[in-house]
This record gives structure tokens, sequence and C-alpha cells, in this order.
């Protein structure tokens, strides 16, 4: 069986393999699962978008048949090998997709600190003529699209304190030792640090210090990070 994750470029210069939750969440998944994958790059989501209708990342090709969905891609990763899951799992998965990947957007797009830097990285290889204006347009889509998943109507103020809170709700909810539903790494651990994750790069130093604040997240996140930094950390089911 050969496996191959169609995403976007890699962000390893900036600490991780994918600015992209959703392709980060398959990366440290398939690892965590000890699933061997080779991948395949493309400047922007659309350009899989033979392989995926919806023109989004990830998609993982099992044997050159698309699986499109981080959702979906998880429940086939689970089904073929030891990674751990359970209802609750996926219930931090459903939060993690939804509401922090609200935030994560937010705070590379919409808060006016960030921006610049999220241009600076996104956009970098596109030729100087087209950054004149792409840029600004898919910022425009963007902040639409915030706006009606109600994450920025009420202003950044209000952004913020919800991303305070959820963070502290987070940090008493997370496991002193082990992962987050048990001793074993699992659905929730994989989706929860790809957003989280997420927010821990150079591009977001606000939120990143917000994350760095809560000390029992901040060392789970690290368990994550080490369990999944590497290949081969859960054995695939025969
Ligand atoms: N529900 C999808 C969301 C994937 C998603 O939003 N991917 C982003 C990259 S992080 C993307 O492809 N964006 C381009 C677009 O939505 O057009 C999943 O879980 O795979």
């Amino acid at each position: 069986m050969t496996l191959e994750l169609c995403e976007i470029t890699d962000a390893s210069a900036h600490g991780l393999e994918s600015f992209s939750p959703f392709c980060l969440k398959i990366h440290r998944a398939l690892r965590a699962a000890g699933l061997p994958y080779t991948r395949r790059h493309g400047p922007m989501p659309s350009t899989h978008k033979a392989l995926n209708a919806t023109g989004q990342v990830p998609v993982l090709l099992v044997d050159g048949k698309p699986i499109t969905d981080s959702t979906e891609i998880l429940r086939w990763i689970v089904a073929h090998s030891a990674l751990h899951e359970s209802a609750e799992g996926w219930l931090y998965e459903e939060l993690a997709d939804t509401a922090l990947n609200g935030f994560l957007v937010a705070a590379r797009w919409a808060d006016e600190a960030n921006w610049p830097r999220t241009e600076a990285a996104y956009f970098a290889a596109m030729p100087s003529f087209l950054r004149l204006f792409i840029p600004g347009r898919a910022r425009a889509r963007v902040l639409s699209s915030l706006h009606a998943r109600d994450i920025w109507r009420a202003g950044p103020e209000a952004c913020w304190a919800r991303f305070d809170r959820l963070l502290d709700q987070l940090e008493v909810r997370a496991p002193e030792a082990g992962f987050w539903c048990g001793p074993q790494i699992g659905v929730a651990d994989v989706a929860l640090f790809g957003q989280l994750g997420g927010l821990r790069t150079a591009l977001t130093p606000g939120q990143a210090a917000a994350v760095a604040a809560r000390p029992r997240l901040t060392a789970w996140l690290d368990r994550v990070d080490t369990a999944t930094a590497a290949p081969g950390a859960v054995a695939a089911a025969a």
C-alpha cells in the first residue's frame, strides 16, 4: 500500500511541516500511526483540485485513490493503525477543526500586527506584480469568511477575549501526563496539535505567547510534538 499526502508548500523553515493546520494534523497522525508516506506539494490548495472538488488540502492518496477532508483521512488512519480513538477524542477533534481553527485563521489573516508576516510567508514565491493585488484579495475573502463564522464579527477585542477563555479551559483540561484522552496518543492529540501548534510559529507571536503562558497545555503540546516528530511512534495494526 502506498500513501501520498497532497498539500501546500513545506514550511519546515518555520518549524512545522505545513502552515496548513489540517495538513499538520495529518502529518502528525500518520507519524503517530507509524504509516510511512510520501509528500506531493502544490503552491496553492487548488493545485490539487482534480483530486478534491472543494479545492482544499489535505488529500491523501491511498494507492492513488484520493481521500479528502482531514477528518475522513483521520478516520481512515484510525481504521488502518493502532492510533487511539474515543467519542471524547472525536469531540475535541471537532472543537479543534471548528473553534480553534477560527482563531488560527484570525490570528494570521485578520490581526493587523500579524498580517504582514503572514503575507510575506504565504506569498513569498509569487511574482511581484501578482503580489500587488492577490494577497489583498485573498485577505478580503478570508475576512469575510471569519465574519460569517462569527469569529471576527464583534471585533478583535471580543475575538481575543474568547480565545483567552478557551485557552484557560484547555489549560484546566490538559493532561498532567500522557496524552489528551489517556496514555495513548490519539485523534484529539493530533487535531488539537494541528491548530495549537500552528499558533506557536513566528507568524503569530502574540497568540504563541498566549499558548506559552499555559504551562500544562504547553507541556502536553511538547509531548505530542516529540511523539510525532519522527515516523513510527505507534505500531500499525496488521
Ligand atoms: N474541512 C477541511 C478543511 C481544510 C481546509 O480548510 N484547508 C485549507 C488549508 S489549511 C484550504 O485548503 N483552504 C483553501 C480553501 O478553502 O479554498 C478538512 O478538514 O480537510
